[in-house]
């Protein structure tokens, strides 16, 4: 899954894709390197971020996803709102990719059931302004297992198919570095959620994300490496959580991360000892 975000302030590409026109040619170019689903959000969720308005959400991302379906590129919309969902379904989206799971608009559930679309339900404790407060775990993989697993509930009590939905960690999402360490190493168990007959698939946001930063950081006090070069690590992780058998990694650079795809896909089709 390539990334779009059509906005001025994302964590890591903030401003490169914020004209239409950018964007779209960004998306293109992600579908020709490689990428299965090119994911287009218009409000930022980086720690700190403040909500934008509903008109401007579907003012910057309208035109983008109507243009990436058009040319027949699978398009995810990254969005907490029911109607952004919904507008990006009509003008041809095929998957909902909502980093609150559903949690930050009550009416995402009727539509998801309705649409009958793939959902991502992203593990969420609140909106980003004051998210890295809610950080405190006890055991982390077992409550984010547990957290998703109620939404999961949730969400097929309302009605929708649960062979749709997709699991994420949220990864950055109201987590320490340790927290988002401990959930990739044990990424196998994401999937198999309490009360699930059958894993799930996982999908997995690691790219360019600070705690990769504050890893290859020079020393513990000195300032976290730049994002953009993070994107070498980005593709070490995608090829561990790959391994791991990850449905869908959300990456920014797509062709070094195509490669650790297909390496671990292959590396997954010789039988263990
Ligand atoms: N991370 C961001 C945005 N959307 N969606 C999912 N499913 N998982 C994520 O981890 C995720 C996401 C924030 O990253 P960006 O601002 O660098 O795009």
């Amino acid at each position: 899954m390539g990334v779009v975000n059509v906005t001025p302030d994302s964590f890591s590409d903030g401003g490169q894709w914020f004209s239409a026109d950018a964007a779209i040619a960004h998306g293109l170019t992600l579908a020709e390197q490689g990428a299965d689903i090119v994911d287009v959000g218009g409000e930022s969720t980086r720690p700190g971020a403040p909500r934008i308005a509903e008109d401007e959400e579907l003012r910057r991302i309208g035109p983008v996803v109507t243009v990436l379906a058009q040319a027949g590129v699978p398009v995810s919309i990254d969005t907490m709102r029911a109607p952004v969902a919904e507008l990006a379904l009509t003008v041809g989206a095929r998957l909902v990719n909502d980093v609150s799971g559903g949690l930050a608009d009550p009416r995402m559930t009727g539509l998801i059931a309705e649409a009958g679309v793939p959902f991502v339900v992203m593990h969420w404790r609140g909106p980003s302004a004051d998210m890295q407060e809610r950080a405190v775990y006890r055991d982390v993989v077992r409550e984010v297992r547990d957290e998703l697993a109620g939404r999961v509930a949730a969400l097929t009590a309302a009605g929708v198919d649960p062979a749709k939905l997709i699991v994420d960690p949220g990864l950055g999402f109201a987590k320490l570095p340790e927290h988002n360490w401990s959930l990739l190493a044990r990424l196998g168990e994401i999937g198999c959620l309490p009360g699930q007959t059958a894993p799930l698939p996982v999908l997995v946001g690691a790219s360019r994300k600070r705690f990769i930063g504050r890893l290859l950081a020079a020393d513990d006090t000195a300032e976290p490496r730049p994002f953009a070069d993070c994107d070498d690590a980005t593709v070490a992780l995608t090829a561990l959580a790959a391994a791991a058998g990850a449905w869908c990694v959300r990456v920014h650079a797509v062709p070094g991360n195509v490669d650790a795809v297909r390496v671990a896909a292959r590396w997954r089709q010789e039988p263990a000892r």
